[in-house]
C-alpha cells in the first residue's frame, strides 16, 4: 500500500508538493490525553498553516469529520473514554468520510489495537514515544496524498461533465440522453409506469443567427435552455440534441399531463426576451412535439413520434405544441 502511494506521489513535480504544503490544513487529534506534546515541538518540521484541534468527545469528533472540517485525523488507541477502533470503522463507514486521512497513535503494548485499526484501514500510524520528526514527516506525506486525491477527483469530475454537458447551454448532451434516457425506459417499462417525451425546436431560428449574428444565437440557446431546465421537474432530462433542438425525457409523467407540460414549457420560452449586447430586444418561439410511451417503444422510436408531432406543428403554423 506504501508503495502503491508512493509511486503516485512520483508524478507530482517538487511544486506541486510545496503547493499542497502552502495551503492551510487542520488536524484534529482525538485523544482523551491533554495534549500530545510531541505534535507541538515538531511545528517547526510540518507544513506551515497547520491547525490543531483536540476533541476528547468520538461522537463529537466523527460530526467535525462528516461536515469535513479536518484534513488529518489522529485516533489515539490508548482511549479509554471511548472504543477508538469504533470511530475507525464509523469513518470508513460513510461516503462522504470514508477518504479523510487517519493516523492510528499506538503504544508499544497496544500492536493488537494496532493492527486491527490497519485492517479497518487507517492510513498510517505512529508509535509512542512519538518523535516529533517522524510525525512530522508523516503528517506531511498524509496531507500531501489527500491533496493529490483532491485534485485528482476534481479533475475527474470535471473530465466526466465534459462527457455529458453541452459546454453552450449547460443542459446534458445527445450522448448523455442515449444513455440515461435507454436507463429511464426501461424503467418505465419495468414499472409500468408512464413516460412522456417532449421535441422542442426554435423557430425561424437561422434567421436569428443571419440577421443578429452568430453571438446573438448563442445568447437565445442559453436563455431558451434555462427556461427549459426551470419550467420542468428535477427528475426530467432535459437535453440539447443538436444546433437548435431539445429533447426532455419526463419520467412518471402520464398522457395527459404531458400536453398541459408542453403547454407551460412553450409559454415559459415564449415569455422571454432576449437582449442584444446593443440593446435591442428579441423575442423568441418555439414548437413541441409530443409523445407518450407505448408498450412496444424504445428511446428512439419514442423521440421519433415526437419529432414527427413537432414537424407537424412547424407545418401548422410554429410557436405551438402537437401530441
Ligand atoms: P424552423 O422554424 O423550421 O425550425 O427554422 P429554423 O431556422 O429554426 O431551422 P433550421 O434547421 O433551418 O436552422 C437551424 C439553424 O440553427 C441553422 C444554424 O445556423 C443554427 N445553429 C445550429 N447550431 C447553432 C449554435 O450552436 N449556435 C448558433 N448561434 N446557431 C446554431
Ligand atoms: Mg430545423
Ligand atoms: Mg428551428
Ligand atoms: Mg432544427
Amino acid at each position: 500500500h506504501r508503495h502503491a502511494a508512493g509511486a503516485r506521489m512520483g508524478v507530482l513535480s517538487k511544486a506541486d508538493l510545496s503547493a499542497f504544503d502552502e495551503k492551510q490544513a487542520t488536524i484534529l487529534v482525538v485523544t482523551d490525553e491533554d495534549s500530545i506534546p510531541a505534535i507541538d515541538q515538531g511545528s517547526e518540521h510540518m507544513p506551515k498553516h497547520i491547525s490543531v484541534v483536540y476533541e476528547n468527545d468520538a461522537r463529537m469528533a466523527l460530526e467535525a469529520i462528516r461536515r469535513g472540517e479536518p484534513d488529518l485525523v489522529f485516533i489515539d488507541l490508548g482511549m479509554e473514554s471511548y472504543d477508538p477502533l469504533r470511530l475507525c470503522s464509523g469513518i470508513r463507514a460513510f461516503d462522504t468520510t470514508r477518504m479523510a486521512p487517519i493516523l492510528a497513535i499506538a503504544s508499544k503494548d497496544e500492536t493488537r489495537q494496532l493492527v486491527r485499526a490497519l485492517d479497518l484501514g487507517v492510513s498510517d500510524y505512529l508509535m509512542t514515544p512519538i518523535d516529533a520528526q517522524e510525525l512530522a514527516a508523516r503528517v506531511r506525506t498524509q496531507i500531501r496524498r489527500m491533496r493529490y486525491l483532491e485534485q485528482l477527483r476534481a479533475s475527474f469530475d470535471q473530465t466526466m461533465e465534459m462527457a455529458i454537458i453541452d459546454q453552450l447551454t449547460g443542459l446534458y448532451n445527445r450522448r448523455f440522453l442515449s444513455n440515461q434516457g435507454t436507463r429511464l425506459i426501461e424503467e418505465a417499462h419495468t414499472t409500468e409506469e408512464p413516460l412522456a417525451a417532449l421535441m422542442v425546436d426554435i423557430d425561424h431560428f437561422k434567421m436569428v443567427n443571419d440577421t443578429y449574428g452568430h453571438d446573438a444565437g448563442d445568447l437565445v440557446l442559453k436563455e431558451v435552455s434555462a427556461r427549459l431546465t426551470t419550467s420542468v421537474r428535477g427528475s426530467d432530462l432535459a437535453c440539447r440534441t443538436g444546433g437548435e433542438e431539445f429533447a426532455i425525457l419526463m419520467p412518471r409523467t402520464p398522457k395527459e399531463s404531458a400536453h398541459d407540460i408542453a403547454d407551460r414549457v412553450l409559454r415559459a420560452v415564449n415569455s422571454v426576451t432576449v437582449k442584444l449586447s446593443d440593446g435591442q430586444t428579441l423575442d423568441v418561439t418555439v414548437s413541441i412535439g409530443v409523445a407518450s410511451l407505448d408498450r412496444s417503444d424504445n428511446l428512439a422510436t419514442i423521440l421519433k413520434r415526437a419529432d414527427e408531432a413537432l414537424y407537424r406543428a412547424k407545418q401548422n403554423g410554429r410557436n405551438q405544441v402537437i401530441d
